[in-house]
Order: C-alpha cells, then structure tokens, then sequence
C-alpha cells in the first residue's frame, strides 16, 4: 500500500491501532473533510460536528477567511523563531491585549503550555511583586480541575488515569472543592504564601460543571483581599462559546491572568496566549520562559482572522441565543424520558447526564447510535454526553440536531 492510497476507514483505524500510541479510545468514526459545521468521513457519510475538537473549532471547519490568512502567511514566512523579530506578532498582540483588555501578551502553542507559563508567571511575581520566600509559594486549584497534560499540571489533578505511575510530582498546589467559597477564604486566611487561585469558569472535563451564580465574581473578590492573583483558565470556555468572549464576562469578573488557546486560532494552528498586565507580566524577562513556535508569523495572522471573525460573525451573540434554545428542549425532553437524568451548560457548552452508572456503557452507545444518525458527540466520564457544535451553527441546523438528540435516546 502506498502511503497516501485512498483508505477505508477500518484501514485508518487499524493503521492507528498497530502503529500509533493508545493514548485515546476514539469514537470509531474516521474523517477527512470539515466545513463549517460539517464534517465528513472517508466513505463520504456526513455529520454534524457536536465537539468541535474540544470546544477548538468555534469559528467552524476550514473558515476560509482563518484558512485564508493562514495560506497567505504559509506562502510569506513562517518561522524566525523569537531570536529575530517578525512583522505580525505585535499587530497581533495589539489586537488580542486591546481586545481582552490586558497590557501585554505572552504567546505559547498549547493549552498545557500557556497554563504552565501562567503557573511559572504567577509564582514569579509572588516572589518579586508580593514578597513571598523564596519556594515557599502556593497556587490554590479545584478538585477535578481539568489543565493539560504536563508533569506540573498532572501534579494537581485528581484523576487517578490522568496521574498513576507519572510521579513524582511537583510541589506547591492546595486542593479545594470547587463551587465552594468558604472553602477558598479558610485556604487563603490560613495561608500567607499563596501565589495564585487557578480556575475553570466552568469545569468541562468534569462534565460541564456550572458554579453557581456569583461564585467567580466572589472568588476574585477573595483573591483581591488577600493580594493573590485571580488565574482563569479559559481555553475551553473562551472565545464565545459560552455566550460571552470569555466566560468570565457573565459575572463581570477580569482576571489578573487569562489564559486562552483551542479556538484563539479557529482550530486551525496551535495557538495559546497568556494575558496580563504590566505589574504582573513585567516580571518576566529575556531568558525566563520562551518556547521555539510560540508567537510566530503564521500563528499570529491565524489567531487575529480567528478572532475577528467571533466579532464579524457575532458568534457570542449566537452561542447565547442557540444554547438557550437548546437546552430548554432538551430539558422538556429529559421530563419525559427517563434516560436523560438533565441538562446543564452555558452559551453552546451543554451536557446532558445519562441516567446510568459511570461504569455503564449507555452514554457510549448513544454516541454510536447518534453518529448512525448523523451527528458526532463523545461521553465523559461515562454517563456524560458533552454537547459543543460549533458556534457558525444556525437555528435550522440547531432544531436539525434537536430532533436527531431526541429520536436516537428515545430510541433507548
Ligand atoms: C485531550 C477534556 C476538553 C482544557 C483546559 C487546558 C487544556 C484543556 C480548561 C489543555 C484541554 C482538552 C484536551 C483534550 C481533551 C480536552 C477536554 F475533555 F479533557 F476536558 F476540552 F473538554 N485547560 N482540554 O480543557 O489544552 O494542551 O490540550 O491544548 O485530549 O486531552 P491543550
């Protein structure tokens, strides 16, 4: 077999198997086209896109004005590396800081990056800025916080899968429930060292878990009393998926560090950005953290089409308008069928609870039957079905998918 011969998706699925790692139990669908909320497999069956790559594809499939931007600058330059300077990562760090309202920038490729350059940025300044000892800073995160991979960040999850046999790890985390407040002022009025408080506006890993109202307005309120930065982790909640730019914007809240990455460029290029401003970032400095792609040409042509088409395309206003639709039907739904327990979510990042154990397979074989019908989706943590098309989808298609949701579970 030549190496780019036409394949048959078993063919794909079994050259994964026997030559690629088994770091992931995909869902057995292979694909090899996407438009906007499309997406195609290779014997040309096509699907609603009900993932959107982990909340990454936003903007939708193959947007030609972010797949534009990015062949113009593939064909212009593509690397320097941040050795030299290049034309475009100031206009792009203009336009993102001016957008998000931060004084600077720090460009990175990956989410697990941009949170450990946060993590790094926020000890740091808690030496240089707060006066803590050195070594003795403390960063404060949630229970069943979902970061990235990395040895650091793998530190402070509480995912058995996620962390057995990686050890050993890396010091300097607290542990608290999430959702609770009193849980983050005992922390913080005991404990003198704290850097920072890393947390996800909504916990996506964790099942599309919403706090409850006014617990990030709250919490950074905390945060300001005790002079310990407020961290948001908005790589899955950012960039108008949740009905806002950032999820943090419906309760009012700026954070003294952002952290963006999946749908700052579309899901075209890894692209991630940490955001701060000068009293914080300043602290960082030539030689301190830095990474070979991070800020380069291409990523910061793709990131700005990426972010001007949420505003041309008024994908906030979208994501809000759809996600209310959605899940009020899905919850007339859930009354009258006993398999779907709820749903939860906020803008175009909804989930519905499967009425089964987390041991069951249910939640896998409605996705199975859902891609039968058309439709793409995964389940989390087994009885959790995460619900993110992406936010180019219109109300037609909406309803489109509605109805294909409710005949395969009512066929249960
Ligand atoms: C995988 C979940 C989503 C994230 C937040 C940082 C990162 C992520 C809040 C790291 C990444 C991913 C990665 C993906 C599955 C996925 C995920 F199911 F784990 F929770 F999106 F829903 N902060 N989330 O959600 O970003 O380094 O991956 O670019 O396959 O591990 P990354």
């Amino acid at each position: 077999m030549a190496v780019l011969d036409q394949l048959t998706s078993q063919q794909a699925i079994d050259l994964e198997n026997k030559y690629g790692a088994h770091n992931y139990h995909p869902l057995p669908v292979v694909l090899s086209r996407g438009e906007g909320v499309y997406v195609w497999d290779v014997e040309g069956k096509k699907y609603y896109d009900f993932l959107s790559a982990y909340s990454a594809v936003n903007q939708g499939h193959c947007h030609p004005k972010i797949v534009g931007a990015m062949v113009h600058q593939a064909q212009t330059l593509t690397l320097t590396s941040r050795a030299f300077y290049n034309d475009m990562l100031g206009r792009y760090e203009r336009f993102a800081t001016e957008l998000f309202g931060f004084d600077k920038l720090l460009p990175m490729n990956t989410g697990a990056e941009a949170v450990e350059t946060a993590l790094k940025l926020s000890r740091k300044w808690a030496y240089e800025v707060k006066g803590i000892a050195e070594n003795e800073a403390q960063i404060i995160v949630c229970e069943n916080n979902f970061h990235g991979r990395t040895t650091t960040i793998i530190s402070f999850s509480n995912d058995p899968v996620a962390r057995k046999n990686f050890g050993p790890f890396t010091n300097g985390f607290i542990k608290i429930e999430y959702d609770n407040l009193q849980a983050l002022e005992t922390t913080l009025t005991n404990n003198a060292n704290v850097a920072a408080f890393l947390v996800e506006p909504i916990q996506g890993e964790a099942g599309v878990y919403v706090p409850s109202e006014g617990y990030l307005s709250a919490a950074k309120a905390l945060c300001e009393k005790h002079n310990v930065l407020f961290i948001a982790d908005e790589v899955q909640t950012g960039i108008a998926r949740t009905g806002q730019m950032l999820a943090v914007n419906h309760e009012n809240v700026t954070p003294d560090i952002l952290i963006l990455g999946k749908a700052l460029s579309g899901g075209a290029y890894p692209v991630s950005a940490v955001l701060a401003n000068n009293n914080i970032m300043d602290v960082i400095r030539p030689g301190n953290h830095g990474s070979t792609f991070g800020g380069n040409p291409v990523a910061a042509a793709v990131a700005i089409a990426a972010l001007e088409v949420v505003q041309e395309e008024n994908l906030t206003e979208n994501a809000e308008r759809l996600g209310k639709i959605f899940r009020a039907e899905l919850a007339e739904f859930s009354e009258n069928n006993d398999l779907v327990k709820s749903v939860r979510g906020k803008g175009l990042l909804n989930a519905i609870l499967i009425n089964d154990t987390e041991e069951s397979t249910t939640a896998w074989d409605i996705c199975i039957k859902l891609r039968d019908n058309g439709l793409l989706a995964k389940p989390t943590h087994g009885n959790i079905i995460r619900f993110a098309p992406p936010l180019v989808m219109n109300e037609e298609e909406l309803r489109d998918c509605i109805s294909i949701i409710k005949k395969t579970i009512a066929e249960f």
